[in-house]
């Protein structure tokens, strides 16, 4: 079976060599090769199996993953089990490209069976995902559909571009639940996003317990904006979310932003302040009028104990410390914080993450900013990307999922201007910053900040399309990008995600199916 599954490959034809309805066409985000096989078709039908390589763990769970998307719209059974050869969907750990690299994979439709090979778990779930993409959009149900269930016959070779695929949400300004934060889980995940990034303190609210100062968020996590009932997070909870996100190969990356946005922690805490009087909670969305109390000493117990108490329950490597719009805190006091807070997060074996304003203050090469500016001129980070440390893009005006689409949209800001799907999508992360060259550029992420936000439903409607615009800047290759392909794929989403119940945007700028 691995003789033929390599004897299929065929010449490599670009994608629009297929038929025009295709879907080999439209997958978003857009693979690396693509290579249509006319009369090949892979017809899934109700005795199919799905056969995972024999004793690897990460190949069933990939299995389990598929079957779990595919069983509730065909309604077939589609059992799990280890085998190598057989009518269905076989996962399979040996014999991928090593181009495929960590986090790649390789799919390959004949008419008996569709082969996806990856040398990671991580790589076969991407293959799934594409998988998704090539059936048709009805699959995407949580109800019974009809069939065919066909797939085109066909390869696909992919991998990404970039380490960093992001999205952050916003828990603070308005509380999430798991069940919310797991549904947004999902939908990244389908467009490879790896990293989800938690925004879990700020002024309106501390979103994460932490045992050893516990009125964090039994006050601190009591509001959101508006003055809304909040809520947080137990470590219980919080690992549930983790441990969902890493079984779609998603890495949670907390936030706990400081000196700025600590209202929450203020008012929790009166020892915290400089004065000793703890200000009242807030429910406003200004910001910059925080700051924790750079002069005495129990700032830095209080650090050194969050940190610790996250990083334990925290498997991935990176911890973010935000230090964005410390407007309440001087110069000399912001160096003087993060000189003391950055090897804090080294002592509990983690590497600190922030978000850009931080490199001023010359942390160490490992560290990595995100840059949130709108400006493609940006001195401090072409000097931080000189001295080692590597840059991820959520430039505002392009990558931040809370503006507003155009001036009627109902929800959303507008600080960094208006966001439609094309400004979005139309930059190039490689060479976005001047004189920062992409070697430094560890990948992309898409912010979703909450101050206007307080269901899944808008969650959504602000997140898609957008989070499929710059997922594909993080994991297609440069050669595949560009605006008019990208709008026909995205096009294709479109009844994917009214098949799903995704509240999406359906932008004038796309000719949605
Ligand atoms: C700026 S971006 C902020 C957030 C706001 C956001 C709203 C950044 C690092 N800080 O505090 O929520 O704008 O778009």
């Amino acid at each position: 079976a691995l003789l033929l599954v390599g004897g299929v490959a065929g010449t490599a034809v670009p994608a629009h060599a297929a038929a025009p309805e295709s879907p080999l066409r439209t997958i978003v985000p857009a693979p690396v090769q693509v290579t249509p096989r006319p009369g090949a078709d892979f017809a899934l039908e109700p005795d199919a199996k799905i056969l995972t390589q024999p004793g690897s763990a990460e190949a069933r769970k990939a299995g389990e993953h598929l079957a779990g998307v595919l069983r509730p719209s065909t309604g077939y059974r589609l059992p799990v089990t280890p085998g190598l050869v057989g009518k269905g969907v076989v996962l399979l750990l040996v014999g991928a490209d090593h181009r495929v690299g960590a986090e790649g994979y390789q799919l390959d439709v004949t008419r008996k069976a569709v082969f996806i090979r990856a040398r990671t778990g991580a790589g076969l779930f991407a293959g799934v995902q594409t998988l998704r993409q090539l059936l048709p959009a009805r699959v995407e149900a949580r109800t019974p559909q009809p069939g065919p269930w066909t797939v085109p016959g066909g390869s696909v070779l992919d991998y990404p571009r970039f380490a960093h695929r992001g999205a952050m949400l916003d828990v603070s300004r308005h509380f999430f639940s798991v069940d919310e934060v797991k549904r947004y889980v999902d939908q990244i995940a389908a467009y490879k996003v790896n990293r989800l990034h938690l925004h879990l303190s700020d002024d309106q609210g501390w979103r994460i317990e932490i045992k050893s100062w516990p009125r964090l968020t039994t006050h601190g996590g009591s509001t959101e904006v508006g003055g809304g009932p909040g809520g947080f997070y137990t470590q219980e909870q919080y690992k549930e979310i983790v441990a969902y996100a890493q079984s779609r190969h998603i890495t949670v990356i907390p936030e706990i932003d400081m000196p700025g946005h600590t209202n929450a922690a203020l008012s929790s805490y009166a020892e915290l302040n400089c004065d000793g009087v703890a200000p009242p909670l807030y429910t406003g969305i200004e910001v910059g009028f925080s700051s924790l109390c750079i002069d005495k000493e129990i700032t830095y117990e209080f650090v050194d104990d969050v940190i610790g108490e996250l990083a334990a329950i925290t498997p991935g490597r990176y911890i973010h410390i935000g230090g964005d719009e410390a407007h309440a805190t001087t110069d000399p006091d912001y160096q003087t914080f993060m000189d003391r807070v950055l090897p804090i997060v080294a002592k509990h074996g983690k590497v600190a993450t922030g978000w850009h304003e931080f490199v001023k203050t010359g942390p160490d090469p490992s560290a990595v900013a995100q840059f949130w500016g709108t400006s493609p001129e940006a001195p401090t980070l072409v000097e931080a990307a000189a001295r080692g440390n590597r840059i991820v893009l959520s430039p505002a005006n392009r990558a931040y999922l809370d503006m507003k689409y155009h001036k009627d949209t109902p929800l959303g800001l507008s600080w960094a201007g208006y966001v439609e799907v094309r400004d979005a999508y139309d930059w190039n992360p490689g060479s976005y910053l001047r004189g920062v060259p992409e070697s430094a550029i560890h990948g992309v992420e898409a912010p979703l900040w909450s101050e206007t936000l307080s269901e899944s439903a808008h969650i959504e409607y602000m997140a898609f399309p957008r989070l499929a615009a710059i997922a594909e800047l993080g994991w297609s290759p440069s050669a595949a990008l560009g605006w008019d392909g990208f709008r026909e794929r995205l096009a294709a989403q479109g009844p994917r995600w009214r098949a799903a119940g995704v509240n999406f945007y359906a932008s004038s700028q796309v000719p949605w199916q």
